[in-house]
């Protein structure tokens, strides 16, 4: 079946039907495989308005019955798991198990939340005055936008979303212009979850599809309370500074530029299945993708002779068979930037139509500059060598980006040194294992230019919240702080 035709039916399954001016291609073969209607500023002035309407509802819900919704929503989410998987694959090109896989991550990120809806807690503080009590509490925030892109297409969304509408937020989602279809999905399901609750605000979960102008008007709508943005670091560049600008939040999941160390004691075994999947996996099109390799000079002939190898292996083809391990770049525009930073030298494989389809490259280079230290989304591998260990650490932080990180090493000194203070300078960094595919337990993102947020565990859902600290006095005299004395 092509592209287009299993994609009109997986739709019509989801009850899905859509049509308008935003023309959604398979990176597959590259042919047209649904549209969608565009929103206009007025519809996007509407979503936002009826999103404030809904907070003032929404708020007041107690959060595990928000919960509520969410677990059903990760009900709906676990019965379409191979439909949604394979739209994903469909649109954004992944190998099957990696549909599977982000179909996964957002059935986690919704457990996940249903759990944090009975945990919003804030502290209780010691008083330095007689009976007097301190606490903070989290109260929900207010409209968050999310803005994703097309490589992770629908579960960027579901790690802000989950959190967001525990934590008593309505959210309008502007996903990539790239992948409308799969998100008109996701809206189909988050619909059925939504009637099953029965009573949640017209405006909860809404989504506006669309360009950049699109994404622009609700990054400027002060009714936005937080906008969750990810993409590039020229796309923050633009967010950050004008969400600022009205004091509005926002939480910046930018560009990554990835490396992993591979020391004297390492189990190379491990470390090449790493490189392999960090590296090649996802065609090159994470933002945790490994992009520099640090490799110690006194095992690196032998490693890299055998990485060659294997990357000469790898099964590049349709994503939709179950042996191929990398399918297409998303577009004609990703293969340009790989061919562009290889000098002319990417090597196109011709698999079906007008897909863009690589082989996965491994780049020696002896010096840490120019497309080096640029995120080119597609699989390109730099390698660079070192012998001291410091001198690898400065390499992996001597870039801009601050997202991910590995070192691959049995010694305990170096693994510790990589984690400590002194080491590593990134959001995620690992030991043996590679920088990309993590878990969602975890806090998400990265440092410096990588923009700073933090999605998905740990307590990444306070960005969702807004502090109040409230200080009681249950006595019968007003101390007040800091010994001053105030008397009439
Ligand atoms: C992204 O590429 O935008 O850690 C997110 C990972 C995935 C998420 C990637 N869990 O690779």
């Amino acid at each position: 079946m092509s592209p287009a035709e299993e994609t009109a039916k997986l739709l019509a399954s989801l009850g899905v039907r859509t049509e308008g001016s935003l023309v959604s291609q398979s990176p597959i073969d590259g042919a047209a495989i649904g549209s969608v209607a565009e929103a206009t500023n007025g519809e996007v002035e509407q979503a936002c308005l009826v999103a404030a309407e809904a907070f003032v509802q929404w708020r007041t819900v107690p959060a595990p019955r928000r919960g509520e919704l969410i677990r059903l929503l990760g009900e709906e989410l676990r019965n379409a798991k191979e439909s949604l998987a394979r739209l994903v694959t469909l649109e954004a090109g992944k190998i099957v198990q990696e549909g599977l896989g982000e179909v996964q991550e957002m059935i986690d990120i919704c457990d996940y939340a249903v759990g944090l809806s009975r945990q919003l807690y804030g502290l209780t503080i010691a008083s330095e005055r007689a009976d007097h009590r301190m606490m903070e509490q989290w109260h929900p925030l207010g409209v968050v936008g999310v803005i994703t892109a097309f490589n992770f297409p629908v579960a960027v969304w579901a790690w802000n979303a989950a959190l967001a509408v525990v934590c008593g937020n309505p959210v309008i989602w502007k996903p990539s212009e790239k992948t409308p279809l799969v998100a008109a999905a996701v809206m189909a399901l988050a619909k059925r979850a939504l009637d099953r609750f029965g009573h949640a605000p017209q405006g909860l979960l809404q989504c506006l599809q669309g360009g950049r102008e699109v994404g622009e008007a609700l990054v400027d709508d002060t009714r936005v309370a937080l906008v969750s943005a990810t993409g590039s670091t020229a796309m923050g560049r633009v967010v950050g500074p004008r969400v600022a600008q009205r004091f509005g939040r926002s939480l910046l999941e930018l560009g990554g530029n990835n490396a992993m160390i591979v020391g004297p004691s390492a189990d190379l075994k491990l470390a090449e299945r790493a490189v392999l999947f960090s590296a090649a996996g996802t065609a090159g099109q994470r933002c945790t993708t490994l992009r520099r390799l640090i490799v110690h000079e006194s095992i690196a002939d032998e490693f890299v002779a055998r990485l060659k190898t294997l990357f000469a292996g790898i099964r590049v083809g349709d994503p939709r068979e179950e042996t191929t391990l990398v399918g297409p770049l998303i577009d004609e525009a990703a293969f340009r930037a790989m061919n562009e930073a290889m000098d002319g030298k990417a090597e196109r494989i011709e698999v079906e139509g007008d897909g863009y389809y690589v082989r996965p490259a491994i780049v020696e280079v002896d010096a840490q500059r120019g497309m080096v230290l640029k995120e080119t989304f597609a699989p390109i591998l730099y390698v660079l060598r070192y012998w001291e260990l410091d001198e690898a650490i400065a390499l992996n932080n001597g870039v801009v980006q601050g997202l991910s990180s590995s070192i691959f090493t049995n010694d305990l000194r170096e693994a510790e040194r990589f984690l400590s203070a002194a080491g590593s300078d990134c959001g995620i960094a690992n030991v043996n294992i590679g920088p990309s595919g993590a878990e969602i337990g975890g806090a998400f993102g990265g440092e410096k230019e990588t923009g700073g947020g933090r999605e998905s565990g740990s307590d990444s859902w306070r960005a969702y919240m807004r502090r109040a600290t409230n200080t009681i006095n249950y006595g019968t005299e007003l101390p007040l702080a800091q010994g001053i004395k105030f008397d009439v």
